[in-house]
């Protein structure tokens, strides 16, 4: 990525650590820290009732969250302090706002209706969007349909995405988690590793004639991704042993049209967007094809729908009602105030078994920064570690350590009050479990409960459950493409909102680089003929020497 030598302009905020909300949260910590949830619950009848919000389809009940209406009002306050407000209007509007990229910031404008007006340099952006929506519906219904064809003539019946990272996790995610949506008569995979056992087993048992790829990145010059690209090429060619059925097996999903005609993809089947669409925040864009040729336009906009219903919602509802920054500024009170240093999302819904995955780089490569917009070293925590499993599995492994280890671990139990599979009494039970763990881990079990069921003195430690450990509950209706495109946007916001508070820029992924610069320099010395590894430390020269020694 070039920079040039101009820093951009901004206005600097005061140090987060000044703000005055940030200092009487320090004070208000204290008398918080040993504070239990029994106490908060049983001084407060209705606390379950009133720290509930509903909006937009979602049930978002934060009472079982160590925090007093004072522990609110001075998080809201400090969202106010940190301009949130303002911060958020200048999203919204076109404001390049990732300030290291000089970028806008516009996902939200991938979601806009038909009629919206959102304008960057001087230019209103939702006509183009809807074009490349229009365009990617005809082709999704035309490979649905069977319209469009292989170059031996037979229907495309498997697709392939080919991406890694933002061009893989949030089409990987929406795929399954609107799997219901999907056509069932057809196959989607998704590579994303340069590890080759990915595509090997992506493709092992497909027909090339019936296949069609997805090479989706932004770029078109991201290492995996193209390595992945050029295999498939090969693959591809090995049976339809012909240059032009490329034309009918690859389309390209990119913003770099250059590097798409290079690789012989015909830039008509090129589906494109725009540099103020990042790459973690670009499911809903062209990036979502293979979604939408899986689950169909219809659906994939109804989806689009859910995104842009949450964004009005952040945009407009008042921070003490708004969903996105409440969720935000818990994550703030846990990881600075309490030191915690994970957050685990828990759905009890296995389509979103890829939801945890997909949030880890929402949310770490959005907030995992260590200076401000203006440089300098923060003197606070960042952004979380974010991870997860579907319920109920977690609960038989690593619930263990929430429930009684010795860290703090916020939970978001995600659960649904309809199943699309309706199947006896599978979703009660589920659904019990959800209750049940929020229930537990707040409350826990005292050493006089355990005792008065009659557990021997010697091991009545070991089963008392502390309690006081906290979690919100997100409740829905029904996993419908709505509802996915709701929750996807309620992270994104939320994670706005933390990175706001934290004066960082969520919006760029430098700690990417690194490494990816030095694999370069190493590719060159693996093989026999490169020079010798000798410009490393003597670990990784050790390593590289073992290596070349037995790759064969
Ligand atoms: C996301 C990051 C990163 C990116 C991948 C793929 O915000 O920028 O995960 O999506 O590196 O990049 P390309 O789409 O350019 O191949």
């Amino acid at each position: 990525m070039s920079a040039s030598a101009t820093a951009p302009q901004m206005s600097v905020n005061e140090p987060l650590t000044q703000l005055p909300a940030w200092k009487a949260l320090e004070a208000h910590y204290e008398s918080m820290r040993n504070r239990h949830l029994r106490e908060l619950f049983r001084t407060d009848p209705e606390r379950g009732r009133r720290l509930t919000l509903e909006a937009e389809g979602i049930c978002f009940d934060y009472s079982k969250h160590r925090v007093t209406d004072e522990t609110l009002r001075l998080l809201l306050e400090l969202a106010e302090q940190s301009g949130l407000r303002a911060r958020l209007d200048a999203m919204f509007s076109g404001d390049r706002i990732n300030i290291t990229e000089k970028r806008a910031v516009l996902h939200t404008a991938l979601r806009a209706p038909r009629n919206a007006t959102i304008v960057v340099d001087g230019k209103n952006v939702v006509p183009e969007v809807h074009e490349v929506l229009d365009r990617m519906a005809g082709f999704s219904e035309r490979v649905r349909s069977g319209a469009w064809k292989g170059f031996t003539g037979k229907r495309i019946r498997n697709v392939i995405n080919v991406g890694i990272g933002g061009s893989d996790l949030g089409p990987v995610m929406a795929y399954e988690a609107l799997r219901h949506y999907s056509r069932r008569d057809m196959t989607f995979r998704f590579v994303s590793n340069v590890d080759g056992t990915d595509f090997a087993e992506a493709t092992q048992d497909l027909d090339a004639e019936e296949t069609l790829f997805v090479i989706s990145s932004k770029t078109f010059t991201t290492l995996e991704t193209m390595t992945n690209a050029q295999t498939a090429r090969e693959w591809a060619l090995k049976t339809l042993k012909d240059e032009k059925a490329i034309a009918k097996h690859f389309v390209a999903v990119s913003t770099n049209a250059t590097e798409v005609e290079k690789f012989g993809i015909d830039t008509a089947n090129m589906f494109g967007f725009w540099d103020w669409v990042g790459g973690r925040y670009s499911m809903d864009s062209a990036i979502g094809l293979s979604t939408m040729i899986a689950v169909g336009p219809e659906n994939f906009r109804r989806m689009l729908a859910g995104f842009h219903a949450m964004d009005q919602h952040f945009r407009t509802a008042p921070f003490e009602k708004n969903l996105p920054v409440l969720m935000g500024l818990l994550t703030v009170w846990y990881a600075d105030f309490f030191g915690a240093e994970t957050v685990a999302v828990l759905p009890y819904e296995q389509y979103l078994k890829r939801f945890p995955a997909y949030l880890q780089q929402l949310t770490m490569e959005s907030n995992g920064k260590h200076v401000t917009l203006g440089g300098e070293r923060v003197n606070y925590q960042t952004g979380p570690i974010f991870w997860g499993e579907p319920g109920t599995n977690g609960q038989h492994s690593f619930y263990q350590l929430i429930h009684q280890g010795t860290r703090l671990i916020p939970c978001d139990f995600i659960g649904f009050a309809k199943t699309l599979n309706p199947l006896g009494n599978h979703h009660d039970l589920l659904l019990a479990n959800v209750f049940a763990q929020g229930e537990a881990l707040a409350f826990g079990r005292t050493a006089e409960d355990v005792r008065a069921e009659g557990t021997p003195d010697w091991l009545v430690p070991h089963r008392v459950f502390e309690g006081n450990r906290p979690s919100s509950t997100l409740l829905l209706a029904e996993l419908t493409p709505e509802a996915l495109g709701k929750l996807v946007a309620l992270y994104e916001h939320s994670v706005f909102t933390q990175g706001v508070i934290w004066q960082i820029d969520s919006f760029d992924q430098w700690g990417v680089e690194l490494g990816k610069v030095l694999a370069k320099k190493i590719i060159g010395e693996l093989g026999a003929s490169g020079p010798a590894a000798g410009s490393h430390d003597s670990s990784t020269t050790a390593l590289i020497e073992w290596y070349r020694k037995r790759r064969g």
